[in-house]
């Protein structure tokens, strides 16, 4: 397999079902709806929409009933990072190389724009009613959706990790760290490999599994980020550097140093292809996916 020829196809394909549910540019609302476009098309992995149709494909899913719920992630994803970038939050003016939305649009219309975009994400998911032979599978679908972003899941991991600043109230020890990162980031990856095995009509055994490989993934995926933070440049990253250091945030590169975190993402991403490995169906690609998040260069 030629990984990157099968991951740009994949991303082409994501950006086209994307683009399918954005909101149109009209009316006296137009403008909020500009913004989230903006926000939607400056790019990134599409790592949570590709995620969530190499598990529905794995599982035997073959509708196109999986296609709102990849949409709506990856707005749920996007709404994070418009809210993360926020002066109130990092205060970040860059990412992806482009102007952050707040930076474009204004703080207010930064602030909208990501509620926006999480109240747009369930207007678009609740559209697989319209397939109507999946109705508990979309149920059960919405309820992970729900729960693995909210206060139990990301932005719970979230509000902790907001208090993890220079002028936080708390200390930060590891296992807060690992509340921190397994809510704020693993939960998201969590949500789009079980809702692909959910959708596909999969039994609950491996709705588990998947939700154990995406834990795995998740904290590795943010330790790697912990990593580029301190290894990487604002050039290759389209984003600052250094902006732990800045925050005085407590990280696993602060714990572990460089090198002990880059263990930790070896032994997690290897616990996570075993698990991988022992379910059934096509999962070549998904099995290079988690390899290549883990040693990603951005
Ligand atoms: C759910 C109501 C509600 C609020 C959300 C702001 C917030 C609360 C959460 C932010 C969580 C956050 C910023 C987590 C960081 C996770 C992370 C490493 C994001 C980067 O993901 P990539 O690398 O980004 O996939 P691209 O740019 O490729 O899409």
């Amino acid at each position: 397999m030629n990984f990157d020829e099968e991951l740009k196809r994949r991303v082409e394909k994501t950006e086209e079902v994307i683009r399918r549910f954005l909101p149109a540019e009209e009316g006296f609302s137009g403008h909020i709806k500009e913004a989230m476009n903006y926000s939607m098309n400056a790019g990134g992995k599409r790592l949570r929409p590709i995620l969530m149709m190499e598990s529905y494909r794995m599982f035997g899913g073959s509708h196109a009933v999986v296609e709102p719920f990849m949409a709506a992630i990856e707005m749920i994803h996007t709404h994070s990072l418009v809210h993360d970038d926020l002066p109130a939050i990092d205060g970040d003016e860059y990412r992806r190389g482009k102007r952050t939305t707040h930076a474009v649009y204004g703080e207010a219309m930064g602030v909208l724009c990501g509620d926006g975009l999480l109240n747009y994400a369930y207007e678009t998911a609740l559209k697989g009613f319209e397939y109507p032979d999946n109705r508990e599978h979309i149920m059960l679908a919405l309820s992970v959706l729900a729960r693995k972003t909210g206060v139990d899941g990301m932005l719970g991991g979230q509000s902790v990790d907001v208090e993890n600043e220079k002028d936080g109230r708390i200390k930060i020890e590891k296992d807060m760290l690992d509340y921190i990162y397994l809510h704020k980031t693993a939960a998201l990856l969590e949500a789009p490999l079980m809702i692909g095995a959910i959708l596909a009509g999969t039994d609950r055994g491996a709705i588990t599994c998947m939700e154990q490989i995406g834990r795995k993934m998740g904290l590795a995926f943010q330790i790697r980020d912990d990593i580029l933070d301190v290894t990487s440049t604002t050039e290759v990253l389209g984003k600052p550097v250094f902006s732990d250091e800045k925050n005085q945030k407590t990280t696993y590169v602060t714990l572990l140093g460089v090198e002990g975190a880059r263990e930790e993402v070896h032994r997690l991403t290897e616990n996570a292809l075993r698990l991988l490995d022992a379910l059934e169906g096509e999962k070549a690609f998904l099995t290079e996916l988690i390899s290549h998040l883990a040693y990603r260069d951005k």
